[in-house]
């Protein structure tokens, strides 16, 4: 099954064994380069060989992406959302096959690989919209004949480094609203899904071509060490969006400020759901936690990891969620019925077992899981069985992000207790409550509640739709992509004060007679 879907893949995505993995307006050259290997996590096959950006070639792509630029910017914001919505039928007719490689490539079930394009297509449909909705506030000046506005404008080339576990759709959410602002991005995407980088490139370029403009959509592929701390300390990229690691976050976000340059941060998320007794349908909530916790094998920035579960629903709500994580299905995501694919790579396992090592000797006691396995069809994948650890707040591996499918379970009694709880952790991208009680989810949802970027009622801490700004708190960096007015981190605010009078008063009052 995997070699044949591999084949079709490659074949009607046009990719090769070996694909360069750098664009400058046309792919950089194969031979003789250094190559990221791309393995399957499905079965740990190799996928295919992508090249490394060579400090040449690196600044060949700021180069000309920033004479592209000079182009794009003048090209009316509508006109712009035009090619967008070329760029998302594009993305519509390969839909199936690039989501396709977003499973093999990363391991994520068929359903949320396709899911995946989808969220890439809804935000090209949401940038089509937006880029007539460029909207500046005007300003009631205080002097006569005068008229104050505000308008956007574009910053020029923006750097973009994603994760492996959005290969296709944090890209889009970056890329495309920048680029009907009117900007130029240049895109370092993660090592561990370089194909997916490639593939989508390929297709989105052909779009620009096919309109005799200038490539808007750059991609450098090769280490972060390299070309994440390039782009950062770069002085021509204006902004810098990163998705990742707090670690790596705080390095890219000091070395873009070090130069005053601006960032948009999304980082670690320890997301929690705290499930009330006052919820009424117990499915749901189960279903929400569920969901939230195992989807993408724990691998979300809005993965579920902490369950604050009220006393007296304690032990019949964790049974009912131990009944589900001992039945769920983990194995190859290709198998349509299969709920839980594999961990990115081996990395990613031995963080897993750290972390209920850790665990367990912090006190934790196992419920559920805990262990890799070995699928029959494909031993060599990254498998591990979704965790249940009981837990309480203070044990210090509750404070970190294990990117992996482990979910602490804390007892609490009341409310501001279960908040105490959840505010207790450093990071703060996404929340949830379970609960049908009108003055819980009030205060859930006051200033004295959630401290995180996204809030939820009765639906998980994961899979936000693009229409809303995403991002977080705390460690998580404080940067919002995707929707609602995001758009604004890509632009520039200008105010303009515009004299249509025959004399120039002063503001505050003040004399100057000359
Ligand atoms: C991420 O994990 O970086 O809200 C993004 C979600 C997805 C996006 C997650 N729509 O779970």
């Amino acid at each position: 099954m995997f070699e044949q879907i591999k084949e079709r893949i490659f074949k009607e995505l046009g990719l090769q064994e070996r694909e360069s993995g750098t664009y400058y307006g046309e792919w950089a050259l194969i031979e003789g380069k250094d190559v990221i290997e791309s393995y399957s996590p499905i079965n740990g096959k190799l996928l295919g060989k992508v090249t490394k950006a060579t400090e040449e070639e690196y600044e060949t792509v700021v180069v000309n992406a920033l004479a592209a630029y000079k182009e794009w910017t003048q090209i009316p914001a509508p006109k712009r959302g035009l090619i967008i919505k070329e760029v998302g039928k594009e993305l519509e007719k390969y839909k199936e096959i690039l989501g396709l490689l977003v499973t093999l490539e990363g391991g994520k079930t068929i359903s949320e690989g396709q899911g995946e394009i989808q969220e890439a297509i809804d935000i090209a449909d949401f940038a089509v919209g937006l880029s007539r909705q460029l909207y500046g506030v005007t300003i009631a000046s205080e002097r006569e004949d005068h008229r104050m506005y505000e308008q956007w404008l574009p910053l020029g080339v923006i750097g973009e480094i994603t994760s492996f576990n959005f290969p296709v759709a944090v890209w889009s959410w970056n890329a495309f609203i920048a680029a009907v602002v009117g900007n130029v991005i240049i895109w370092k995407p993660s090592s561990k899904t370089p194909l997916c980088a490639v593939a989508t490139s390929h297709i989105i370029n052909t779009v620009l071509s096919r309109y005799n403009l200038k490539p808007i959509f750059y991609v450098v592929s090769g280490d972060g060490s390299f070309l994440g701390d390039k782009i950062s300390q770069d002085p021509r990229i204006p902004l810098v969006s990163f998705t990742g690691s707090t670690v790596t976050g705080k390095k890219t976000g000091e070395h873009v400020a070090r130069r005053f340059g601006k960032s948009i941060l999304e980082l670690g998320g320890n997301n929690a759901a705290i499930v009330s007794q006052h919820t009424v349908d117990m499915k749901m909530a189960l279903k929400g936690v569920a969901f939230g916790a195992m989807a993408t094998a724990g691998q979300r920035c809005t993965s579920t990891r902490r369950l604050i579960l009220q006393e007296d629903i304690y032990d019949h709500f964790l049974e009912k969620l131990k009944g589900i994580y001992d039945n769920i299905s983990v194995g190859n995501p290709l198998d349509p019925k299969i709920l839980v694919g594999p961990l990115i790579d081996e990395t990613a396992v031995q963080a897993y077992e750290r972390a209920i090592q850790k665990a367990k000797e912090e006190g934790g006691k196992l419920i559920s899981g805990g262990e890799r396995v070995y699928p029959t069809d494909c031993e060599k994948g990254t498998y591990v069985r979704p965790t249940i650890i009981e837990a309480h707040k203070d044990m210090s591996i509750v404070q970190e992000e294990t990117f992996a499918p482990i979910l602490y379970v804390i007892k609490y009694k009341d409310l501001e207790d279960a908040i105490d709880i959840h505010n207790a952790v450093p990071q703060g991208l996404s929340s949830a409550i379970f609960s049908n009680n009108l003055q819980e989810v009030t205060y859930f949802l006051s200033q004295k509640g959630s401290d995180c970027g996204i809030a939820n009622v009765n639906t998980g801490t994961a899979g936000a739709e693009i229409g809303g700004a995403f991002g977080g708190e705390k460690e998580t960096g404080g940067g919002r992509e995707s929707g609602s007015d995001a758009w604004k981190g890509y632009a520039r605010r200008q105010t303009v004060t515009i004299n249509y009078g025959n004399d120039v008063p002063l503001s505050q009052g003040v004399e100057f007679t000359i």
